[in-house]
């Protein structure tokens, strides 16, 4: 097999660089995402790269190349290239950029598996798996939990109850560093040129889980905290890694919280198992707020349906609304200003 079909190169992505201008170019992967710099693996090594003028100045941050996207790039140099074109992205992990309402940022890109890691102590939250359920939904992406530091010991009744409404839609793995088997039970279910995203919070287990996946100590691990891993020395920093006869994995740093930046909330029903009920809501329409013969309301309080996932509902649904509305906003106001720059330039070129 060719290098990079082990990092998930195939036909399709061939077809869409021949649909490029610069398909005469080379292709590779991003493997690292640094503020202007990215690292690409192709057929003949990696190469650290930088983005052209056009591409830098022609469109929206959000729109630079992510960890895992596929780049058409010309060398310049030993070890040295610039990236002249993006294939378009798939199965793509978003998240609300930080200190925005209506911005969404890539993760990674082409994504197939996204692990949720969480580990078994008070980490454990299950709004935040639903909540990231309903984001990796939209894009293709199967999400599964991964539950760590099973060693630290847990209340296991605790834990299945909290995730049975989710159970049947996310495959659970529970693992320790101390239990090799429950590492080979995870690492049999990637797939040779499949791409897993692991994403938790920092100190859940994440670094220490693919370095022990991959057999090698690749990743530093240890709970460093923000402020003081900043001064550390970081010029060897690694995202990507491929695994030897299975796929490539993507080590995210932690994130905490994920923002929601999809509307679908079609998929929110479906995640959080209230879409049967609200089939018999009395109005078609139902918010399922307050409305007089709301099935979805009458589950609750029949306790068919959790309270905690009914208010997580309500929760989910709200974010991405806001998200939808001011993202629309956000295009008009774009929309506007292009037709006052069109219309302007019209009649400077009528001149
Ligand atoms: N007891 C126990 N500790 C673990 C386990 N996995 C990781 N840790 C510890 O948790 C801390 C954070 O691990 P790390 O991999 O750096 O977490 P990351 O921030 O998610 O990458 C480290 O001190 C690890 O040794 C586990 O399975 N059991
Ligand atoms: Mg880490
Ligand atoms: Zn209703």
């Amino acid at each position: 097999m060719n290098h990079l079909q082990l990092y998930g190169w195939n036909e399709e992505l061939f077809q869409q660089k021949q649909q490029s201008n610069y398909k005469d170019f080379a292709h590779g992967r991003v493997t690292v995402t640094h503020k202007t710099c990215y690292e690409v693996v192709s057929e003949t090594g990696f190469y650290s790269c930088e983005l052209t003028g056009n591409m830098l100045y022609g469109q929206d941050a959000s729109e630079y190349p992510c960890t895992g996207d596929w780049v058409i790039f010309q060398t310049i140099d030993t070890g040295k290239g610039i990236i002249l074109d993006r294939l378009p992205r798939q199965r793509t992990l978003y998240r609300l950029k930080s200190g925005t309402v209506s911005e969404r940022q890539a993760i990674a890109s082409f994504v197939d598996k996204a692990f949720v890691v969480q580990s078994l102590d008070e980490n454990f939250n299950v709004r935040r798996i639903e909540r990231f359920m309903l984001q990796t939904a939209d894009e293709g992406i199967q999400p599964v939990l991964v539950l760590t530091k099973t060693d630290l010991g847990f209340n296991a009744e605790e834990i299945e109850k909290a995730i049975t409404h989710l159970s049947h839609k996310i495959p659970v793995f529970y693992t320790s560093i101390e239990s090799p088997e429950s590492i080979d039970k995870l690492r049999e279910s990637i797939r040779v040129g499949e791409t897993v995203v692991f994403t938790g919070m920092s100190g859940v287990g994440k670094s220490t889980l693919i370095n022990a996946l991959c057999k090698q100590p690749l990743f530093e691990t240890g709970a460093i905290s923000d402020s003081t891993g900043k001064g550390k020395h970081t010029t060897t920093r690694r995202e990507m890694v491929l695994l030897l006869d299975s796929g490539v994995l993507i080590d995210t740093p932690g994130v905490k919280l994920f923002g929601v930046t999809n509307d679908n909330t079609d998929n929110l029903s479906e995640i959080l198992d209230i879409s049967d009920y609200e089939g018999k809501c009395r109005f078609k329409d139902c918010r399922h707020v307050n409305e007089k013969g709301c099935a979805v309301i009458e589950a609750v309080e029949k306790e068919e349906i959790d309270r905690g996932v009914y208010e997580s509902y309500l929760k989910l649904r709200r974010e991405a609304w806001h998200y939808t509305a001011t993202a629309q906003e956000k295009r008009n106001k774009e929309k506007s200003l292009s037709k006052v720059l069109k219309v302007y330039k019209s009649r400077y070129d009528k001149r």
